[in-house]
């Protein structure tokens, strides 16, 4: 628990708090290290099984990197700003628990690239997206000129980086872009019970089912294949395929152990 980042877990889902209301939870160098310490800690936790990742306050999810710090970093303090930014993305992106971004307001810039570091969105429908970072003189710098495309394709994604323009929640989600729109009262809620959801299923599945389908995303099919078939033997060492398996002949509920 840091100063900026707070987390709770409660039945297997750890809820992720980015703290820094005042500047609309802004990403700084700190904010980004806490944010990697406590994906590193929830990665190896084995009581939680699914993330939800949101920010503090009704206003704003993140409303980018921070430009008050950035208007100040030198060449070289950029360069480990972009390090430490890239760290806490991946550290996101290859967690072995589904991560899902609950979008609460503004989503801009390094926001947005963190929310599409998760494996999906919800978002309330009063949020707002974008990457207006061409309009501050930069270009998305923490994978979104990267992950945007593989969501939206390559058109999608130069408009609305050239433009700098933000997109309401719901043109977000006719894009693609975010997997459900909630009221901004039940988007904690709704992404708790997709979380839930999540957590009754086989733990080891899920998370091999995640790096399968991300690992295969930029690949050929024929590699895809290769890497699911390559994991899927895994699930046959696991306790809890027999659990799965036996729950069904007994027709009754799983109870998985994550083992
Ligand atoms: N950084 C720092 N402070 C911010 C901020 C931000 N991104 N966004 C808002 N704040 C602060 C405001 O300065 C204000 O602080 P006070 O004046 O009260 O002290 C407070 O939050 C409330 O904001 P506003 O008063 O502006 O609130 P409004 O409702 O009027 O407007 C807004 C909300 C979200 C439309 C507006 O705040 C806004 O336009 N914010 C900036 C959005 C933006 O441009 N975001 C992109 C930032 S650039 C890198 C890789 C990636 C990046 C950088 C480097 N490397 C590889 C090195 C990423 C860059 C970005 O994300």
């Amino acid at each position: 628990m840091g100063e900026f980042v707070h987390i709770e877990t409660k039945d297997h889902t750890s809820t992720v708090t980015i703290t820094r209301e005042k500047a609309l939870n802004a990403l700084n160098a700190d904010v980004l290290k806490e944010l990697h310490a406590a994906f590193t800690d929830l990665s190896h936790n084995p009581e939680v099984r699914s993330i939800i990742i949101t920010g503090a306050g009704d206003k704003a999810f993140v409303a980018g990197a921070d430009i008050a710090a950035m208007s100040k970093m030198s060449v070289s303090e950029a360069a480990a700003f972009a390090e430490t930014g890239h760290q806490t993305m991946n550290a996101i992106a290859n967690c072995p628990k589904p991560v899902i971004a609950a979008v609460n307001g503004f989503c801009l810039g390094g926001g947005m690239e963190l929310a599409l570091s998760c494996d999906f969105i919800y978002a309330s429908d009063k949020a707002k997206m974008g990457l207006p970072e061409v309009g501050l003189g930069l270009y998305p710098g923490f994978g979104g000129t990267q992950r945007l495309s593989r969501v939206v394709g390559l058109a999608k994604t130069k408009e609305l980086v050239f433009s700098a323009r933000m997109i309401s929640a719901q043109q977000a989600a006719d894009w693609g872009i975010i997997n459900k729109l909630c009221t901004p009262e039940t988007l904690l809620e709704e992404a708790g019970k997709c979380a839930a959801e999540i957590n009754s299923k086989g733990p080891v599945a899920v998370s091999l089912a995640k790096k399968v389908i991300s690992n295969g995303a930029d690949e050929s099919l024929d590699v895809g294949l290769e890497l699911e078939k390559g994991s899927f033997a895994q699930c046959f060492d696991t306790d809890d395929l027999k659990e799965g398996l036996a729950a069904f002949m007994e027709k009754r509920a799983a109870a998985f152990q994550g083992k």
